[in-house]
C-alpha cells in the first residue's frame, strides 16, 4: 500500500484577502490626527495624538461621537457637521499629496506574492476617501472591489462592511482573511466569520487570529 503524506494547509478554503486602508496599506492616522486637531482647536477643544488612537477605523460619524465622550463635551448635530466638514476640507488638501511612497513598508511586496498565487483581493475601509487614496497610490489594479464608508449603514465595529466585500466579490466568510489594524475592524471582521491577520499591539489588535506589530512582519508562506 502507497502511503501518501498530505502536507494540511492551514487555510485550505481560503480565496479572498480583504485589506483595510488606513493603518494597513497606508499610513494616515497622522493626517487624520492633524485634521481634527485644528477644527477642535477652533472649538476651544486640545486633541491629543493619544486620544486620536481611540478613533482608528471609526467612521467620521463615530469619531467626532467619540470625540465628545473622551472630552466630556456636548456637540449639537449642527456642530457635529461643522467639524466633520471641516475636518474633512482638511484631510482632503493633506491627501492631495499621497503617492507610492506613502505606502505602508511591505504592503506592495504582499500585494503582488497573493496576486500570483491567485487570490482575490479587496478594500474594506471606512474612509469615504478610500477610492482617492487607492488611486493616488496607483493600487487601483490590485483590487475587483472597494467597498468604503459610504458601501454600508451600519460602519465597523459591525460586520456589514466585511460582508458587503465578500457578497460583491461573490465569496462566502469563510473563504476571505481580513487584513485589519484596529479593534473595531478585527472585532467586525470576526463576527463576520472571517479570520483575521491583525497589525499592531496586542492590546489592540489581540483578538485576531495571527498577530504582527508591522505589515512587513505577515509570514505570507505560513497563512497563504
Ligand atoms: P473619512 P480604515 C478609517 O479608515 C480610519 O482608520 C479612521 O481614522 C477614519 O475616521 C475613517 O476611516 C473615516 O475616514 O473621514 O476619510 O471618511 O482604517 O477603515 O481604512
Ligand atoms: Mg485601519
Amino acid at each position: 500500500m502507497i502511503y501518501q503524506v498530505v502536507k494540511k494547509k492551514m487555510n485550505n478554503n481560503l480565496k479572498a484577502i480583504i485589506f483595510d486602508l488606513d493603518g494597513v496599506v497606508t499610513d494616515t492616522a497622522e493626517y487624520h490626527y492633524k485634521s481634527w486637531e485644528l477644527p477642535l482647536k477652533e472649538e476651544g477643544i486640545d486633541f491629543t495624538e493619544k486620544e486620536n488612537e481611540k478613533l482608528r477605523g471609526l467612521s467620521r460619524r463615530d469619531s467626532v461621537k467619540t470625540i465628545a465622550q473622551t472630552k466630556d463635551v456636548v456637540f449639537t448635530e449642527k456642530k457635529e457637521n461643522e467639524i466633520m466638514e471641516k475636518k474633512n476640507q482638511y484631510y482632503q488638501e493633506i491627501i492631495e499629496d499621497l503617492n507610492k511612497n506613502d505606502m505602508i513598508d511591505g504592503i506592495y511586496e504582499i500585494l503582488v506574492e497573493l496576486k500570483n498565487k491567485n487570490y482575490k483581493m479587496a478594500v474594506a475601509s471606512a474612509s469615504r476617501n478610500a477610492k482617492q487614496v487607492i488611486k493616488s497610490l496607483d493600487l487601483d489594479n490590485f483590487f475587483e472591489v472597494i467597498a468604503d464608508g459610504n458601501s454600508v449603514n451600519k460602519s465597523k465595529p459591525a460586520p456589514d462592511l466585511f460582508l458587503f466585500t465578500a457578497k460583491k466579490m461573490g465569496f462566502k466568510p469563510e473563504e476571505c482573511l481580513v487584513v485589519e489594524d484596529s479593534k473595531a475592524g478585527v472585532k467586525g471582521a470576526k463576527e463576520a466569520g472571517m479570520k483575521v491577520i491583525g497589525i499592531g499591539p496586542k492590546e489592540r489588535i489581540g483578538e485576531a487570529d495571527y498577530c504582527y506589530k508591522k505589515v512587513s512582519d505577515i509570514d505570507t508562506k505560513k497563512i497563504f
